[in-house]
């Protein structure tokens, strides 16, 4: 293996201090034959498959050269960009892959977070920071790590947003004719120490993953108001970092910053495998902390984010938020409780399968309002042309144009800004405004969406093809009016996006049934999984009435889930008789 020749360079065991660079004559670049791998194209999010399968030889690799060779030269020759990731199994070797063959195409400066970390939104605000042209994360999110669990990789553009489907298609038509990578000829860097490293012509510079970050936040956010709330006797906060990479943004931002109790982070040490845990932050596999919060004197507010940190999960003491909820009480309180929106929202925007509740707030705000694809990196184009300031998506994520991604400690941030702001003028001993007091306040005046999603993971691949088929099959066939049980069809359809800013279109983005009274039934195949099939299952029913407002969720769509289940056929199809995570 090509990587191997460079065993025999020991690792620079401690990086010289800044001030005295190394320096080496100018790199050499080898060429390494290789021959292309099927499949490796890219997700909603990257690319993701199981650590065995990037651990074949050259196959990172071939990615890696795939993705250079489809931009165009100027994007990457003496350019700057960034690295970072999970903390995931698999990142710490797949740092040198990446670094030795962006020296190897002529990258001029990589920067790297510290042993490897840096938060996918952290990648995003420092590759804006340090006007870098685009950065690597790695890592599969909320997917679980370990040596037989999964890896990912994506590419981030300059203005810190995912890569757009014109530049993946480029990376999987190289990925299939691939001959050669380009690798630099450079000993294996030291990643934990922070400093520059100079070889010639290219050097390595590894930064602390939270100082820009961190600046980011402080011009975002009100820190004293935040401050106000987190010393407040009555006010407790719990947050689960599930062992990912917000461990490491937790204790520097709510503890060191913000004066949060230090008990606060649970779970707060990174682990390359999370701790056998599934870094998920949803009411399955975030038990700890949704036992916590349903547990007797609960906290006031908890939260949870996933592998990468661009998840967020919101819970009031014995009270789920659900992310589609979230995004919308964010977007009316922000002007008012976050200085960055002091002057107003531009834009309001969601992915398909989100309720309808972010809807209501931009109608009564007035603001344009966009409905794009799932994945984050429909919103980039948006943000770019000055449209959009806050969007968020069903799955647990929630974010604005301070950066390019989903971010989950700005989710939680702007949660305790919005209790900071509410309670401000309480005196000690007074009852606080609860997370559970705002959200039903938000839906006596905008009315409830009504929400959940159902996941069947780790389908098999074939059933789960043939049953989007057939569903598109009915849908061909059904006719403005058609009765399903209590609903009346006004339209169905596989939604198709054209994005306003350059025209590009996504097609076959999921099946809806959308009824007359509003409510909804979409089904997609998930975009991020590494292996078979999951099916989602995504239904909504609008509710004005605030007597019906505290009904359980699941109670209030039981008859639009059956309707799901027996317009898809989903047993006969896949032999599943439960799901897998309900949200
Ligand atoms: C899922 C979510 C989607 C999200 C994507 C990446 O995709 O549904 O909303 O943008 O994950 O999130 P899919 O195709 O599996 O439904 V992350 O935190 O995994 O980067
Ligand atoms: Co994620």
């Amino acid at each position: 293996m090509w990587q191997a020749r460079w065993r025999g360079f020991s690792y620079i065991k401690a990086s010289p201090p800044p001030s005295t660079r190394s320096r080496f004559p100018l790199i050499a670049v080898v060429s390494v034959p290789t021959k292309p791998y099927e499949g490796q194209k890219t997700g909603t999010s990257g690319l993701r498959k199981k650590v065995k399968v990037f651990q074949q030889e050259n196959y990172l690799g071939n990615w890696i050269q795939a993705l250079f060779d489809s931009l165009s030269t100027e994007d990457y020759k003496g350019s700057v960009l960034i690295l970072g990731g999970d903390g995931r199994y698999f990142n710490r070797e797949a740092a040198q892959i990446i670094i030795k063959i962006a020296a190897g195409n002529g990258v001029a400066k990589i920067l790297v977070g510290r042993d490897g970390i840096l938060s996918t939104p952290a990648v995003s605000a420092v590759i804006r920071k340090q006007k870098a042209n685009g950065g690597f994360i790695m890592s599969a999110s909320h997917n679980p790590g370990g040596p037989d669990y999964d890896w990912g990789i994506k590419f981030n553009y300059n203005s810190g947003q995912p890569a757009p489907e014109s530049i993946t298609d480029k990376i999987y038509a190289n990925t299939l004719t691939i001959s050669e990578i380009k690798a630099a000829e450079i000993p294996d860097i030291d990643l934990s120490q922070i400093g520059v490293v100079d070889y010639g012509n290219f050097s390595v510079e590894v930064i602390d993953p939270v100082t820009d970050y961190l600046k980011l936040m402080e011009s975002v956010f009100d820190f004293d108001l935040i401050k106000s709330l987190l010393s407040h006797p009555e006010f407790r906060f719990v947050f689960d970092a599930m062992h990912a990479v917000t461990g490491a943004y937790a204790k520097p931002i709510f503890v060191d910053r913000l004066g949060a109790d230090p008990g606060c982070v649970i779970n707060g040490v990174p682990l390359e495998d999370f701790g056998h845990g599934h870094p998920d932050p949803n009411l399955t596999y975030a038990k700890e902390l949704v036992d916590i919060m349903n547990g007797e004197n609960a906290p006031d507010l908890g939260a949870a984010s996933d592998g990468d940190g661009d998840r967020n999960m919101i819970l009031g003491s014995h009270f789920f938020v659900t992310p589609s909820d979230s995004v919308a009480i964010i977007a009316a309180n922000a002007q008012e409780a976050i200085p960055y929106f002091k002057d107003g929202c531009k834009g309001l925007a969601r992915s398909m399968p989100t309720s309808g509740s972010l809807d209501r707030v931009a109608a009564k705000m007035n603001l344009p309002f966009f409905e794009v694809p799932t994945g984050w990196k429909f919103f980039g184009n948006l943000m770019d042309a000055g449209k959009l300031s806050i969007c968020g998506e069903e799955s647990f994520g929630t974010g604005s144009d301070h950066i390019r991604e989903k971010d989950g400690i700005w989710a939680v941030l702007a949660w305790l800004s919005i209790l900071a702001y509410r309670n401000k003028e309480k005196k000690p001993g007074e009852k606080l405004v609860s997370v559970s007091d705002i959200v039903k306040e938000h839906w006596a005046i905008y009315g409830r969406n009504f929400f959940s999603r159902y996941d069947y993971e780790e389908c098999e691949s074939e059933g789960a093809n043939q049953m989007i088929d057939h569903l598109r099959e009915i849908l061909a066939a059904s006719k403005p009016g058609t009765k399903y049980g209590n609903y009346s069809l006004r339209f169905a359809d596989d939604f198709t996006y054209t994005d306003p800013v350059d025209g590009s279109v996504a097609s076959k983005q999921g099946v809806r049934f959308v009824f007359t009274d509003g409510s909804r039934i979409i089904f997609r195949l998930s975009g991020t999984g590494s292996a078979g099939a999951t099916i989602r299952i995504y239904v909504e029913q609008f509710e004005p009435d605030a007597s019906k407002h505290d009904e359980d969720a699941q109670e209030a769509l039981k008859p639009l889930i059956d309707l799901a289940l027996s317009l898809s056929k989903l047993k006969d199809f896949t032999g599943r008789e439960q799901p897998t995570v309900i949200t």
